[in-house]
This record gives C-alpha cells, structure tokens and sequence, in this order.
C-alpha cells in the first residue's frame, strides 16, 4: 500500500482538495489512517447487504473510489440476477476501480460508471450505498439526490449513508475535531500534515449536522433511520424504506 504524504512538505499555496491520480495512488493508505472506523464500517456495509438483499435488484455504490464498498457486498451476494452499480465521477478512480474489481471472482455483474451521482439513474434496488460522498455535494443538491434514492428503493430496501458531520454547540464540535486530529496524529501524521489537509477540504467538503441528515430521510419519505455507527465526528447511518404491508383478508394488515 502507498504511503500518503501528499501534503507532508509545506505548500506555498493549497489548492482545493480533487481526487485525481495523486490521490487515487495512495487513497487506501489515506482513508484507512484519515476516517476512524472505515474497516468497521466497510464490513457492516457486507453484513446489512447480506441482511436486506432482495432477489433481482440494484446495488448502488456512490462515489465509490477503489470500489472497497461495492466489494464487501459483492462478497454477500450470490445472485446472478442482481447488480452492482459503482459510480464515481474521477476518472482515475474508476479506472483503478475497474482493476480492483475484475481482480475479484463473483457471479454478480458489477457496472463501474464514471458520472456524475446527480446524473445516475436510481431503480429497482434493495440497497444504496454513500460511504462518504454526500458531504461533497453542493448542500443544495443533497435532498434532491435524497429523494431519488428513495423513489428508487425497493419496499424494505437500505440507504446507508456516512459522513464527517459537525455539531451546533462549538464545544463538543471543537472536542470531536480535535480527537479526531490525536487520532491522525497517532496515525502518523504530522500538525503539517493535518492543518493543510483540513484547508484544502474546506471549500469543498461541507458537513451536515446528524438532525439535518435525519430530517433530510423523513422528508424524502423514509420511515425509519439510526445512527448505527459514530466515532468522533464521523458517523454511518442507516434509513429503511418501509416495507409494503400486506393484508391478508384471515389475519387483518401484517407490515
Ligand atoms: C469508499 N466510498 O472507499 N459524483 C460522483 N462521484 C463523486 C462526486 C459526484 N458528484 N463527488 C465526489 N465523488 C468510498 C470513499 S471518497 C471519500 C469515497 C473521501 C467521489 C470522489 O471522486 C471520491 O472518489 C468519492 O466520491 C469520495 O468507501 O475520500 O473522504
């Protein structure tokens, strides 16, 4: 695996944060020493793939970088009906992708699109994955997009949605972002490291606090969501679209 020490040497201007080949060459070094949890979180995406697979669907993977997350439920399901759909709109990750992927045996397709998410068309799926990817969206687009993964689940089909978020009360928003910053520490990075990383993020990666994520579900439709995952000022959360109830005239309405 590639070290990261993309901003280890001081730079005399820091320019927004991209994900081009610089990046896409040493990405699993990066998220695995930058995101607390990212194992966890990568494996819980098998486990609830695993949990809510539905014959003949859609499994949606946006922003999917080196396709960590399509992988892990690619390794739970086993049904040749089904698809993956990984999206990502930097060509150098798609292309690394697409390496990653085929290196792997599954009798489930997978499609690596290179788009845009806010282009992709959403149908027919049992999960859809953003590891990640929202909080790069303009804040604008995030409850449009919201609402099409919604219109395009299945009845008790997943979203499962994680992102960095921040918190309205400036104490425990400033507590979380500095253990989050003993954590890079005690990965090896070093004070120049972390501050230039976090100036070339600002302008565009833009979190949401946990109650917008959650407000943002319940109005795009979803019936029930939680926070299954947090470890300082990350978080993965699950929103479940309420399965069809189904009536049966001997025992009244069964959800
Ligand atoms: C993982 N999910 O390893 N359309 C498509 N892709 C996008 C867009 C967009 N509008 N905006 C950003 N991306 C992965 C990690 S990384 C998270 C996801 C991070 C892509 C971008 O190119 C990048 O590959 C990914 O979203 C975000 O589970 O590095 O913090």
């Amino acid at each position: 695996m590639q070290k990261d020490s993309i901003y280890a040497e001081p730079l005399a201007q820091i320019q927004d944060f991209c994900f081009d080949a610089t990046v896409a060459e040493v990405f699993p070094d990066m998220i695995q020493r930058s995101v607390p949890g990212y194992q966890t979180i990568i494996q819980t995406i098998g486990k609830l793939t695993a949990r809510y697979q539905q014959d003949s669907s859609n499994y949606y993977d946006l922003g999917c970088s080196l396709g960590a997350a399509s992988l892990a439920m690619r390794r739970q399901l086993s049904d040749s009906h089904s698809k993956i759909v990984a999206i990502d709109n930097s060509p150098a990750m798609v292309e690394r992708c697409q390496r990653h992927l085929q290196s792997f045996r599954s009798e489930v397709p997978v499609e690596v699109l290179m788009a845009d998410i806010r282009d992709v068309d959403i149908s027919n799926a049992a999960v859809v994955v953003s590891n990640f990817t929202l909080q790069f969206l303009p804040k604008q687009h995030r409850d449009e997009l919201v609402k099409r993964i919604y219109q395009g689940l299945k009845p008790g089909g997943i979203f499962i949605l994680s992102e960095k978020f921040v918190q309205n009360d400036p104490h425990t928003h400033e507590l979380l972002i500095d253990l989050h910053h003993d954590f890079k520490r005690a990965n090896g990075y070093s004070e120049l490291e972390i501050s230039q990383k976090r100036t070339a993020l600002e302008n565009v990666m833009r979190p949401d606090t946990i109650e917008e994520h959650q407000q943002r579900f319940s109005n795009a439709g979803f019936g029930s969501s939680t926070v299954w995952f947090q470890c300082f000022n990350f978080c993965s959360m699950v929103a479940i679209k309420t399965p069809v109830a189904v009536k049966s005239e001997a025992e009244g309405i069964h959800a």
